[in-house]
């Protein structure tokens, strides 16, 4: 029966009495119980929650109830990601600074945070724009200056002109733009603030096997670090210069027509004098280097060059003379920016062979090479060992992965911890004069210069503690720092002596399972991956991983199929729904919408209304009080809490819905015993907090429900009856299995296959046909 509820005053009394008792606040790891540390990816306060933050962090929030309820002691933080150019666009627009903006945003998010009745462990809560986190932030980077790991280096980077920034390879999206503006790329040669991820390329593959992450998240890290496996082989050119090849594939050494080297390759200038065409070669190389990485290297792109008239390479294994080209698909920064074409099997330099005319020798044939000299006839395999050997080639590893470029020339980040002495060399802040605070007086609108070189303040700082003619660094970092390492901090937010201690991160450390969106996995899981191994490296902290576990949720999509945005008018605002039917309807329904498990799902405000009225007829369950029930319903009952049990902890929130569905059905009809109420209302806790918290009181409970035990299962009420049925063999009855009415066909087969005289009797014949009808029968057809 349904029963209406008034969802918003049982809501706010809950949460009213949950902050005030700190019902979710965690004071001390409890030994006695199994700890989880479970994280949802901290918002940037941009001031409003919509539905996908409800859909990151309401339906996690079932997991953590159910484990804590469990008896798991489950750490579920949550804070701010405040820095970045977000934050800063924003209060540009508004006319405000960006911390005064932030401060009231998180103000806002926090109260609506509180509206879906989360049991985050808010005690344990940080902001990255506390001058007590920010410390750490730099404490950890001058820690990777002095170690190397930070580094001043000149390069290309990538300048966004619509954020008027640098931003790393990463935030470039496959065609070339702005991850955040839309803006086209372009490449300029700047000094910048670098941190040395290539130094853990290998690990950040390998270490990928000890954790359970989705296959495809690791195999897109894979991909982006790009290791491959081949030789370096020396050319020695008409001028005495030795070019260093890398190829995967030196078995086609004797397929090599000609030599290609990028046109920023530091050859290329020092062969000015001897390089006939000089003033076409420098006109492409300008031209070149001025476009994206992923542009030149696409296969598909129209292939250009210049030939280096009057140089020319000898061939090391036949000595012949080869011409010399570079093009601008060879890219500096990969393997040594030098290749050996071999146009007949590789589809690049075709492509290049066919446009300059250039000869195209064939070397191998199925697997086997060809004109190749005393290695003709090898296959493949064998072959690019011993070529490679013959010229005194180098087994090694190239990388795709470069450098993480972190220096940003906006105003609201963390202030990059550096300041030069009057030769201009770099110092770290010393660990006394963190934080090193971000100054306050700049005009922050970006205009290409970075605002902190027009502080006042901060040139004065700098000159007063470190003496005249000192400078301080002007740029801040990356906000991607900023959330490399916040799961550290949650731990032991308030410690002033060190960002977390060695007994919070045994207490806590590695995150068991960290919920979170899809777009991360080559930005943020990468960048932390990283920071967690250059501080393992150090000695600061434990483990070399940070993450245990990844589940990777989907997009809530409009009620249309597409994407939400403002210009379709298809976005759905949670307040809008809680306020029509509050926190604990919203939550279960994006809960049924399907397993949390990386599938987009539209909004269906029809579904909401079925979730609604399930609750509704929860709130008037115990109308159906018996004194005794009937066993259909206690089965029911075992049955449901067998189901949420497993299907909770497996993200399959839908199913677990469904069962409780079931029950209610079922306790409707004929009728449930108070004990058995108080089950159910523990079972539903996790799903709907406030309702189960209010129903649980009625009863006369006087503590909280989600301090109450979590069901268990009786398994003596959730087995099903089984049947008898007969086992044909094209139609002869030859044998009988038991299983419950409605089991599956795979659980009938399996049957089938534990009784030897069926095994028999099938043993040469070939099941080319199932029939199974389900409590009657199970029909083979074979042929032998
Ligand atoms: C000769 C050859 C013959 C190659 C063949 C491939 C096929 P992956 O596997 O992606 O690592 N290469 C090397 N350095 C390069 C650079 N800086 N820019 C563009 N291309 C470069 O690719 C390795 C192959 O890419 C290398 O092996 C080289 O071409 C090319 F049938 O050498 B190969």
């Amino acid at each position: 029966m349904h029963k209406r509820f008034d969802h918003e005053k049982i809501e706010k009394t809950w949460q009213k009495n949950w902050r005030e008792s700190g019902l979710y606040e965690i004071a001390e790891r409890d030994e006695t119980k199994e700890k989880e540390y479970v994280l949802v990816e901290w918002p940037y306060p941009s001031g409003n929650l919509h539905i996908g933050h409800w859909y990151a962090f309401a339906v996690p929030d079932i997991y953590v109830r159910q484990r804590r309820m469990q008896g798991v002691q489950v750490l579920f933080p949550m804070g701010f990601d405040a820095f970045g150019l977000p934050a800063e666009n924003a209060a540009i627009k508004r006319n405000t600074d960006p911390k005064t903006w932030t401060e009231q945003n998180i103000y806002f998010m926090r109260q609506q945070l509180e509206s879906m009745g989360n049991a985050f462990t808010w005690n344990k809560t940080c902001n990255s724009t506390d001058e007590n986190y920010y410390k750490w932030t730099q404490w950890m980077f001058t820690k990777f200056f002095e170690a190397g790991l930070a580094y001043r280096g000149e390069g290309m980077v990538n300048w966004c002109p619509g954020c008027n920034t640098v931003i790393a390879n990463e935030q470039v999206l496959s065609d070339g733009t702005c991850e955040r503006s839309g803006d086209v790329i372009e490449k300029r040669l700047m000094p910048q603030w670098m941190l040395k991820i290539t130094d853990f390329a290998d690990d950040l593959i390998d270490d990928l096997d000890t954790v359970n992450w989705p296959e495809h998240t690791k195999e897109a890290q894979r991909n982006w670090i790009g290791r491959s496996s081949g030789v370096e082989l020396d050319f020695v050119l008409s001028t005495e210069d030795t070019v260093t090849v890398f190829t995967t594939r030196p078995d086609t050494l004797y397929g090599v027509t000609y030599l290609v080297l990028a046109p920023d390759h530091h050859l290329v200038a020092s062969m000015q004098n001897q390089i006939k065409n000089w003033s076409e070669v420098a006109e492409y190389v300008n031209v070149a280097t001025k476009k994206s990485e992923r542009d030149r290297l696409d296969v598909k792109k129209e292939k250009t060059g210049v030939r280096l008239q009057g140089i020319h390479a000898v061939h090391p294994a036949t000595g012949e003379n080869l011409p010399v080209y570079i093009a601008d698909y060879v890219v500096a920064g990969y393997g040594t920016g030098a290749v050996m074409a071999v146009p007949a099997h590789d589809e690049r330099d075709h492509a290049f062979a066919i446009k300059f005319n250039l000869p195209i020798k064939v070397v191998v044939e199925g697997d086997k090479l060809i004109d190749s000299a005393e290695f003709t006839g090898l296959n493949c395999v064998d072959a690019k060992q011993a070529v490679a050997k013959s010229v005194a080639g180098r087994s090694t590893n190239t990388y795709r992965l470069r450098d993480w470029s972190i220096g940003r020339q906006r105003y609201w980040g963390v202030p990059i911890p550096v300041v030069y002495d009057p030769d201009g060399n770099a110092h770290p802040v010393p660990e006394e004069h963190l934080p090193w605070l971000l100054p306050t007086d700049v005009d922050f609108k970006p205009t290409g210069v970075p605002p902190l070189a027009k502080s006042k303040e901060l040139f004065e700082r700098t000159e007063k503690i470190f003496g005249s003619g000192w400078k301080p660094e002007v740029e801040t970092m990356d906000t991607f720092v900023d959330s490399s390492w916040y799961f550290l901090r949650y731990i032991d937010n308030k410690n002033e002596e060190i960002f977390s201690s060695k007994q919070s991160q045994d207490d806590w450390m590695r995150v068991d399972t960290y919920f979170g969106g899809a777009e991360h996995t080559t930005m943020h899981l990468l960048y932390s991956r990283f920071w967690q191994k250059a501080l393992h490296k150090l000695g600061f902290v434990k483990h070399n991983e940070p993450y245990l576990n990844r589940i990777n949720r989907g997009l809530i999509i409009g009620p249309d199929g597409n994407k939400m945005s403002k210009s379709k008018g298809n976005v759905i605002d949670p307040d809008e729904k809680v306020a029509l039917v509050g926190a604990d309807t919203v939550k279960m329904y994006l809960a049924f919408m399907g397993p949390y498990l990386g599938t987009n799902y539209p909004w269906d405000n029809g579904g909401m209304a079925g979730v609604h009225r399930f609750l509704e007829r929860v709130y008037g369950l115990s109308d159906h009080f018996v004194d005794e029930e009937p066993l259909a319903s206690t089965k029911a009952l075992h049955k449901a809490i067998a189901k949420v049990t497993e299907d909770t902890i497996a993200y399959k929130f839908n199913t677990a819905i469904s069962a409780m569905m079931v029950y209610v059905n079922q306790a409707e009809k004929e009728g449930l015993t108070k004990d058995s109420y108080e089950q159910f209302l523990r079972l539903l806790a996790p799903y709907a907090p406030h309702l189960t918290e209010e129903l649980w009181h009625q009863t006369g409970a006087k503590t909280s429900i989600h301090q109450t035990g979590f069901p268990i299962a009786n398994i003596a009420f959730t087995k099903d009856e089984e049947i008898t049925i007969g086992v044909q063999i094209n139609g002869k009855l030859r044998g009988e299995i038991s299983l419950a009415p409605n089991a599956g066909e795979d659980l009938a087969l399996e049957l089938v296959g534990k009784q030897p005289d069926l095994n028999e009797r099938l043993k040469d014949l070939e099941v080319v046909r199932v029939i199974y009808v389900p409590g009657k029968i199970l029909n083979l057809i074979a042929k032998g």
